[in-house]
This record gives C-alpha cells, structure tokens and sequence, in this order.
C-alpha cells in the first residue's frame, strides 16, 4: 500500500484503484475495502494511514486513467541556482507528477526533449530570453505556458518575467494535468487582474476566530515561533495555488498585543514560511495602540507623539519582516476606536498610518464598515455618505475595502453604491468566504455565483458597461492600487474550512480575485474535477448543485429581497420577529418592518432614498416596480401583500412559493448527492451527505418558522397546496441557543 502525503501533514489513502483499470465502481469498491482495511489496521495499531479526509484540497493530484501523450519526462529549472520559489516548483511538481503519472518526473540540467522547462527573467541561463513572455504580456506575476521548441527539442515551457510568475503557471500547469486537459497544444498567458489578493482571517490571538466554523485559528501562536506546524507550509502552497498573495492574521476586531516585539518574532516565523509562495503578511491595527502599547494618553492622528510612536512601531515591523504588506484596519465600527474618537476624518486616521508605512512601501487597506446605532440614517446609506465626501483625500498608499454589498454579506444584496462613487479612491471588494449568514459551514451554498453576481453588476459610473469587475481592477476608473479581500474560512479543522464544499468557496475566491470577470461555473468544474472527480457525469452533475445551491439559500431564508432575518448574536436560524434589541438596526424587524397591510422597507425617495446613491440608470431601474427585479423587490420597496408580481402571483403566493422552492432544492440536492454514492471516497461522502441532512432540517425550520411569523402578521391563510409550518410561532420563538458558534461575538 503506498501512502501519499501533501506536505508534512497527514496524508490520505493510496487509493488501490490507481493500478487497476477497471470501472470506477471497482474501483471504489476498492476503495472501501482499502479503507475498512484502514481501519481493521489502526485498531490493530499497524498503520497510521488516514482515510480521505479533505486536508489536500485541490491539490489532490489523483492519478490519471492514463499517462497522457506527451506528458514530459524531465523537468529542469533553466538556471543553476533556482530560488527557493523555483524550488518550491519543483518540489511542487515532483509531488504532483508522481501522483498523477505514477512516477514523478527526472531532473536534468540540460534541454532535452519532453522537459519541463521552469523559466523566468532571473532564471533563463539554459534558454534564449526572447522565449520568455514580455512584462507586457505578462507583468509581474503572470505566466506563459506554452508547448514548443527550444534548440529543436519539444518541450513545455513554463515562462514568467518573476520566480514566482513561475510558481503560479506551475500550479496552473498542474491542476490542467490533473484535469485531465489535453496539453499537447498548450498555449496559455494569464496574469492577473488586480494586485492584492488577500485572505482576512478574522482570528483572536486566542486561537478563537470570530465567525470561524472550521475550529480554532490554525495560529497557534503559544507554540510559535519555535514550532511550525508543517501545515502552514500546505496553506501557503493552497493560496499560492490560486493566486492569494497576502494575508492578514488577524481579527478587524483587533487586538494591540500582536503589535509587540513577542508576537512580531512569531510572526515573522509565519512570514519566511510564506515569502517563497509569495505571500506577504499584513496585520490589524488597533487604532488605539499607541495608548494601550505606548502609555500615551491620546491617539489622536494629528498628535506628533502618535505619529511617532507609530513610525517607530511601523519601522520595529519592518525589522522583523522585511516585506511586511501593511495595515487592516476597522475603525469607528461596532465599537471599534478611530479618528472620529478625535473627530478627525477616516481619511486622516488612515493617512497617518499611511505616512509611517510609505517609506517601506507597505499599504493601508481603511474598511468603509461603518454604521453607528445613534445615526438616524438608513443603515445601507451610511458607508456611501461617510465616505463619498473623503473621496482624493486618501494618501497614494490607502484602499478602501468595501463589502460586496451595503449591508453585511447577506445571501443577496444589491452591489456596494461606493463601487464607482469614488474615482480617485482605489477600493478594494471585502468577500466573506466563512458563511456567516448562509448557513455556516454545513449548508452546501457555493459563493461563486454571489460574487459573480456582484463583480458583473454594472454600475454606469462611466457610462453603461462599467461593470463592478472593471472598478475593482482599475481599469473603469485608473486605480494605481487594486486588489480583493476573503474572510477566511479556514481553521484547524483536517478540511481546513469545515466542510468539503467550503473548500470550494477558498478557491473561488482566489481565482475571482485573479480574474473578477471569471466564470463562475468554469470554476466550479475545475474544483470539482480537482478535488472530487474527473469523471464527467460525476463533475456535471456535482458542478450543477453547486451553481443552483445559493439561490436555494436565498429562497429558504430571505426571499424576494428580504434581509437580515437570522437570530440574535449567533446569526444561527430564523428570528424575525426580534424587534426590541438595543440597537434597532440588528433587528430583524428594522429591515422587515412588516405590518398587516405591507411589508419591506422603502427606498425609494417616498422612504429612506437609499436607491439614489446608485448612477442614474441604475437608480431609475431599482426605484421602480416596473423594472425592479424580484430579487430586490423587498429590498427597496414596501408592498402590500397581495401586491401583484409580474408571474401573476401576489406577493404572499410568491413568497410563501420560494420558501418552499428553497426547501425541495435541498432535497434535489440530497438526492443527487446519494446517487453519487459509489463515485465519492467514503469519508467525504459521509459528511456531505450528514451536513445536506441537517441543510435539509434548517431549510424546514427557516420556511416554517418564518411564514408562521408573517401569518402571525398578515392573518392571511397558506396559498392552496402550501403545506402549513410543523409548529407554531411560540414554538420558533422559544428555541434558543446559546452555545452556538457566534454567540457573544
Ligand atoms: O458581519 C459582521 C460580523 C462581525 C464582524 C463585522 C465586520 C469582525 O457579524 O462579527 O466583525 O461584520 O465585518 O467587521
């Protein structure tokens, strides 16, 4: 039995099949008998194999049917001393090639036909530079991969003006492998669209993360620096496997102490990990520092001492991480301290911080998150009226990151009215890959619909076709600096993000963030085939409850435009009856505010004029109930309930029908999962088939529970054939939880 690893972190199953070419029902037969033989052999205490478990993600490398033509034989860097991004290539592809093609591929240091040649302008000595693609072609992390000639041998070429432009091709290189495409013609340039590729991990120095259901931080910084747990190592190959480039280690709701020399060694030990990969660290800054760290009794931006004791802080960073990236900061939100502590701007606290990391060409990323209780202003409008007047008066080295949406990453929202409001502010799109508000990490929802929703939305800010994509790469509005932010989802569980489908949600988001105008759907078949099956039923079938699962999620929580519906705290289920917490805007009713007669909240100009932030088409399209969609109408409009949609069904009828659309979308889910029962390894069967069961029960309890809310409401009676909620309301109301994830944050 041979087992593969995926760096020093486990490993999985060799799967026996690989040396039978039998059917893949034999061969997952196999497959079982190999894993019960697993487990007969560590009761025994033999073998300290583990079972399939979702720790290699992506990079699952499993072997192909057969060799493909043309495969290469030999790989070679072109130049004597490859960097330790070159070698990470290498290694990269000696792992990959001897788990898809049963042997992994000989070295050499001469070309020689079917050679992989790794090739960039730091490393081209065994190659004519004119074979490398042009920084114009390419710029500086782009890659070519082309299947050629050099010196009259046919080779395929991985080329790139940087190291690690050849370390992104190589990934790109192997997962086409491992996808069974043909690469006999090869002939690919891909560079990417936008500079700063980021996860944020919202993570506590004690190891709690905030909205994380994956376990703890995968930070263990007790045991830091002294120990690196090699799976740090398997992060960094993940990301740089679709193209993230930075990360930011911790929570926005930010703790100084990680700003201390201790922590700065540890963190400086996570970042010589990453640097070959080409990640670089950024980390949260508490705006409060300088008084929490430094003793002084202000942090007032304007206050000489608080900018010095940040310039000093910046330049004791820099000093244990040369290429630290910059700052993340959340300030002046939910309780967070900022600037306006000392009513200055937003864009004077972040210049300040700005000014100390210029010298070392680190970058602040300034969250545009704001909405205060006290503020009588529709929520939604807050963010745009905060941060549109500050627009070019942000320092060179300032993003703003802003949410996909006005609200809080929701399972629908209009895109974020700032995309396109502020020309001369580079802003960078905030994704939240942990599910928050969709279910946490056991309802299946793929987020690569959500976001391709959001990017291709056209904003009209230059004219028709200035598509949310186009500002956030800079090219609509000439941003120098651009770039595209995920929550991280991952944590210290053995599937990294909780679930296996959750992985799918980590690479969308990288691969989004390399090109925003990317198709959704082709990227959920490429995961699919990479990480569960080539075969092409298995992945159509697969790569389809994917693309359909958000909408299910829409439908079974908050339909038509509603919004905010989720329990108290935790954000775990259904509560929209809640109307009386401190803060009106966390209740579910203030985004409702349904009465017998109508429901949904007006912004239009006869409500809260929300739909005027938008550029005019857009404005005119949503403010009306001719050419509003569906999707939205709850969002900008109070109805009444009998209010009719263009499909002839009033608005209860409809609402009460996406309920219920919602919920038998999961059991087409169940069922198309179950009947892919002999094609999937048995562990991660197992868990997707346990966590569609309790989507299917929540889905239920969301339906049931909300339309025995809204009749309490409306008094109307279920549109006929509409089977009535399992409980009543004081049922629903009476459920509480209060060890659930979340709770307390
Ligand atoms: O969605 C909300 C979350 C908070 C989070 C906040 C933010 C980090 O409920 O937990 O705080 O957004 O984005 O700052």
């Amino acid at each position: 039995m041979i087992t593969q690893t995926f760096g020093g972190g486990g490993g999985r199953t060799a799967v026996a099949s690989r040396y039978i070419n039998g059917s893949r029902v034999v061969k997952n037969l196999l497959k079982r008998v190999a894993s019960l033989f697993i487990s007969i052999s560590i009761g025994f205490g033999v073998l300290p194999a583990v079972a399939e478990d979702g720790y290699e993600l992506w990079l699952r490398y499993e072997q192909l049917e057969a060799r493909p033509a043309d495969a290469p034989r030999h790989v070679m860097a072109a130049c004597a001393e490859p960097s330790e991004t070159l070698q990470a290539a290498l290694a990269e592809i000696e792992r990959a090639t001897e788990s898809l093609l049963g042997n992994s591929l000989q070295s050499t240091d001469r070309l020689r036909s079917r050679t992989l040649v790794l090739a960039s302008a730091d490393c081209a000595d065994a190659i004519d530079e004119a074979d490398l693609p042009t920084t114009e072609a390419v710029g500086a992390e782009g890659f070519a991969l082309r299947a050629t000639k050099l010196n009259g041998k046919r080779v395929t070429l991985i080329a790139a003006q940087s190291d690690l432009g050849v370390l992104y091709g190589t990934f790109d290189y192997l997962q086409r492998m491992s996808r069974g495409e043909a690469l006999t013609d090869l002939d690919v340039i891909s560079r990417p669209k936008t500079k700063l590729r980021l996860l944020n991990h919202w993570d506590n120095l004690d190891r709690h993360v905030e909205r994380g259901y994956a376990g703890q931080s995968i930070w263990d910084w007790h045991r830091l620096p002294d120990y690196l747990d090699p799976k740090y190592t398997d992060y960094a190959r993940a990301n740089a496997s679709i193209g993230i480039n930075g990360v930011s280690l911790t929570n926005v709701n930010a703790d100084a102490t990680v700003l201390t020399a201790p922590y700065l060694e540890k963190v400086a030990a996570l970042a010589d990990i990453f640097r070959p990969y080409g990640i670089r660290i950024y980390l949260t800054a508490r705006f409060s520092a300088p008084m929490e760290l430094g003793g002084l009794d202000t942090a007032d931006p304007r206050d000489a001492e608080v900018q010095a004791w940040w310039q000093a802080k910046v330049d004791e960073i820099y000093a244990h991480v040369p290429d630290f990236g910059g700052f993340l900061v959340k300030a002046n939100s939910e309780g967070q301290p900022g600037p306006q502590d000392y009513e200055r701007s937003h864009a004077e606290g972040a210049n300040m911080l700005a000014t100390a990391l210029a010298p070392h060409e680190g970058i602040v990323m300034w969250r545009a998150f704001v909405y205060s209780a006290e503020e009588p202003e529709d929520r939604v409008k807050q963010a745009y009226t905060e941060f549109v007047p500050l627009d070019g008066q942000f320092a060179d080295n300032v993003l703003v990151q802003v949410k996909n949406g006005p609200l809080d990453f929701q399972p629908r929202e209009p895109f974020h009215p700032l995309f396109g409001a502020m020309p001369e502010t580079p802003l960078m799109m905030e994704l939240q890959i942990t599910k928050e508000y969709l279910g946490f990490s056991t309802h299946l929802a793929y987020l690569g619909t959500l976001w391709e929703e959001v990017l291709s939305a056209d904003t009209h800010a230059e004219g028709e076709g200035t598509s949310v994509a186009s500002v956030i790469d800079g090219v609509a509005q000439e941003y120098e600096l651009t770039g595209m932010a995920g929550v991280a989802n991952i944590g210290s569980d053995r599937n990294w993000s909780g679930s296996v489908f959750d992985q799918a949600n980590w690479y969308a988001f990288g691969r989004l963030a390399w090109d925003p105008d990317a198709s959704s759907e082709a990227i959920a078949r490429d995961w699919v085939e990479q990480t569960l099956s080539r075969a092409p039923e298995v992945a159509d079938e697969i790569t389809g409850m994917m693309m359909g699962s958000r909408e299910a999620v829409v439908n079974y929580m908050t339909p038509l435009g509603l919004t905010h519906l989720m329990g108290t705290g935790h954000h775990y289920g259904p509560a929209p009856w809640v109307d009386d917490l401190g803060r009106a805007d966390w209740t579910p009713y203030y985004y409702h505010k349904a009465t017998k007669d109508a429901v949904g909240f007006d912004r239009t100009e006869t409500g809260s004029g929300a739909v005027d932030q938008y550029a005019g088409p857009v404005a005119q399209e949503w403010a009306s109930l001719d050419t509003v969609p569906d999707e939205l109408l709850l969002w900008f409009h109070r109805v009444p309930w009998d209010y009719q949609l263009s499909n002839g069904q009033t608005l209860w009828q409809e609402l009460v029908n996406r309920y219920d659309r919602g919920v038998s979308a999961v059991g087409v889910m169940q069922a198309q999962w179950a009947s892919l029962e002999n094609e999937i390894d048995v562990e991660r069967f197992a868990q997707v088939s346990a966590f569609l069961g309790i989507q299917h029960q929540e889905a239920i309890w969301w339906r049931d529970a909300s339309i025995a809310y809204w009749q309490s409401v409306n008094g109307l009676p279920l549109p006929e054939g509409a089977e009535p909620p399992a409980h009543d309301l004081d049922h629903y109301k009476s459920l509480s939880f209060p060890n659930a994830p979340g709770q307390g944050e």
